[in-house]
């Protein structure tokens, strides 16, 4: 395949969210970003998928750095957060998560290698089924997975002893971005005493606005007879006050404290 059709193409999937997660689109767009390494490039990249501020630290990054030395921030600090879940995990215990998150999975994989016994329950992760990939990727890796749709999210998170969630965005004021739903469940948990955590890696943090993907109505229903209006936010808030922990590279730390942290390294 020439350059252009490649890069072409690498946008095409991020768009379509055939590359999904925040981490898979950062490190597409970067190769992608290779292909072209230009200011038109960045633009176009960044607009495919606006509430991912990995993809724009990512490609700031890739202006000034090798894309090598990128890919191995992205490994070092997944392993960083493996040890810290690792600790985190309880024997025989249930985590409950939504959608799919690179971070999250190769945490959960990375805790049953160790030998570590527990189960996950998940949401399907309607429109597009991402709970999919994650019960796929976990049950491959032998770890018991009971998949359930999003509506019956409260009864799967009232028997779980905790709540894990990915990111796609960590905004100043130390609340969340990710999937729509995670907003919900994490107010489910903290009302039943249940912990919620984020497992990131901190390059998700932005101190700009974040806007909220709006979807395509298709997405929800194909052949929706006419005048039914149908929204897709792809994203919500989570707030602060329902996070428990946000586990990155930097550690186990509450949203303001890890917000501090990364100000600080940036200072620094
Ligand atoms: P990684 C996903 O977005 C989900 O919201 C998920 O929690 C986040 O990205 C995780 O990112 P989408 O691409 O942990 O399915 O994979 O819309 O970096």
């Amino acid at each position: 395949m020439n350059k252009k059709r490649l890069f072409n193409r690498i946008c095409k999937d991020i768009k379509a969210i055939k590359i999904q997660g925040a981490s898979n689109i950062a490190k597409a767009a970067l190769k992608a970003y290779s292909l072209f390494p230009t200011k038109a490039s960045i633009k176009k990249l960044e607009s495919l998928r606006p509430t991912e501020p990995m993809l724009v630290n990512t490609l700031k990054l890739a202006e000034k750095l090798p894309s090598k030395k990128i890919l191995q921030h992205f490994s070092d600090a997944q392993n960083k957060i493996n040890l810290l879940v690792l600790k985190l995990i309880k024997q025989n215990s249930t985590i409950f998560t939504h959608c799919h998150s690179t971070n999250v999975t190769k945490a959960l994989i990375f805790v049953k290698k160790k030998g570590k016994k527990f189960d996950v329950y998940n949401t399907e992760t309607r429109p597009l089924f991402q709970g999919r990939k994650t019960a796929r990727e976990l049950i491959k890796a032998g770890i018991k997975i009971t998949t359930y749709v999003d509506s019956a999210a409260r009864i799967a998170i009232t028997k779980s002893g905790a709540v894990v969630l990915g990111a796609d965005a960590i905004l100043q004021n130390g609340n969340v971005i990710n999937k729509v739903g995670s907003g919900m469940f994490a107010e489910i948990a903290h009302a039943k005493k249940i912990p919620v955590y984020i497992i990131a890696d901190s390059w998700k943090f932005s101190s700009r606005n974040i806007k909220i993907e709006e979807r395509q109505h298709k997405e929800v229903w194909k052949n929706a007879p006419e005048h039914i209006r149908i929204k897709n936010p792809s994203f919500e808030v989570i707030e602060k006050k329902y996070i428990t922990a946000i586990i990155s590279e930097y550690g186990i730390l509450k949203p303001e404290k890890f917000v501090k942290k990364i100000k600080s390294i940036k200072r620094g």
